[in-house]
């Protein structure tokens, strides 16, 4: 079916009239939900509601690693803005000037691409927690970022997995079982695809399963979720490595659920490892915006 027809089949249904503002994205892309926030270079974000939900594997995921218990409460007392996207090879070469990612015309994985010649809307790929937090700053000074009051940077881990599970309990935020039609993980694709291109969760956030890992900013520890604070937790202050969280699982890897860590050193990177971001806003903006402390 082409995509115009699908795009008719869906107003027909009600499904775009239902929401009114859904938009109709690239040629391989899912409609995008209401966007809260859009900066100064496209970035989309959604604000993901403050609250509390149960962070870590439940007793009975057998194939959870042993960093992923106990199972503890978490509660995140203020709202956030987080990227509905992983943040683009677009995106970070207007931001650094650079595209690093394997997968791009040119790139070592350009004879994986098949016909695609422009890989804009791709995740960047093949950067480090350290150039994924230049990336951060170097965004939060943009003249245009400066003046509206926002600023950038990695979500913590916690907040990561409150967003990935978006208020469901199951080890995917699309049930208990992973479906290849939901993210793009497990080996079913030899690379990363536009962000995007499978369906949002409830958050309207997309690719949190899958595509490429995501850096957090908390330093990993395999024992932190026994001792980790309850309000607000940012990771553990003392890492057993240099190592950084990665989260969600990428299209090399098998699926990952949303309690999932993997961990890696801050200067290392890979054609399965990218990021988003969280935008904080200061000054006028936030006393405009930011939600009340529940
Ligand atoms: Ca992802």
């Amino acid at each position: 079916m082409s995509r115009a027809a699908v795009a008719v089949g869906l107003v027909a249904g009600g499904v775009v009239a239902a929401v009114g503002l859904w938009v109709w994205f690239a040629a391989t892309t899912q409609p995008v939900p209401p966007t809260d926030l859009m900066n100064s270079i496209g970035m989309r974000f959604r604000r993901v509601p403050a609250g509390t939900f149960l962070m870590g594997a439940a007793p009975g995921d057998d194939a959870a690693e042993q960093d992923e218990r106990p199972q503890h409460e978490v509660v995140l007392t203020r709202s956030f803005l987080i990227g509905q996207f992983e943040v683009t090879q677009e995106q970070y070469e207007r931001v650094t000037g650079e595209n690093p990612s394997w997968f791009r015309p040119g790139g070592e994985g350009a004879d994986r691409l098949g016909s695609w010649s422009d890989t804009s809307r791709f995740p960047v790929e093949s950067v480090s927690w350290t150039e994924a937090v230049a990336f951060c700053e170097a965004l939060s000074a943009l003249p245009e970022e400066r003046r509206a009051g926002r600023r950038y940077r990695l979500p913590t881990e916690a907040e990561w997995e409150y967003a990935c599970r978006a208020g469901t309990t199951t080890r995917f935020a699309f049930g208990d079982a992973f479906r290849p039609r939901f993210a793009n993980m497990n080996e079913v694709r030899d690379r990363p695809v536009e962000v995007g291109s499978y369906p949002p969760n409830d958050f309207g956030l997309f690719d949190m399963h899958g595509n490429v890992l995501e850096w957090c900013h908390d330093w990993h520890s395999d024992t932190y979720y026994a001792e980790s604070p309850r309000v607000d937790p940012l990771g553990p202050e003392q890492p057993d490595a240099d190592h950084r969280v990665l989260r969600g699982g990428g299209w090399a890897f098998e699926a990952a659920s949303c309690s999932f860590r993997d961990r890696i050193p801050t200067q290392l990177k890979g054609a399965s490892h990218g990021f988003r971001v969280v935008c904080e806003l200061v000054g006028p903006a936030a006393v405009e915006n930011e939600s009340p402390r529940p």
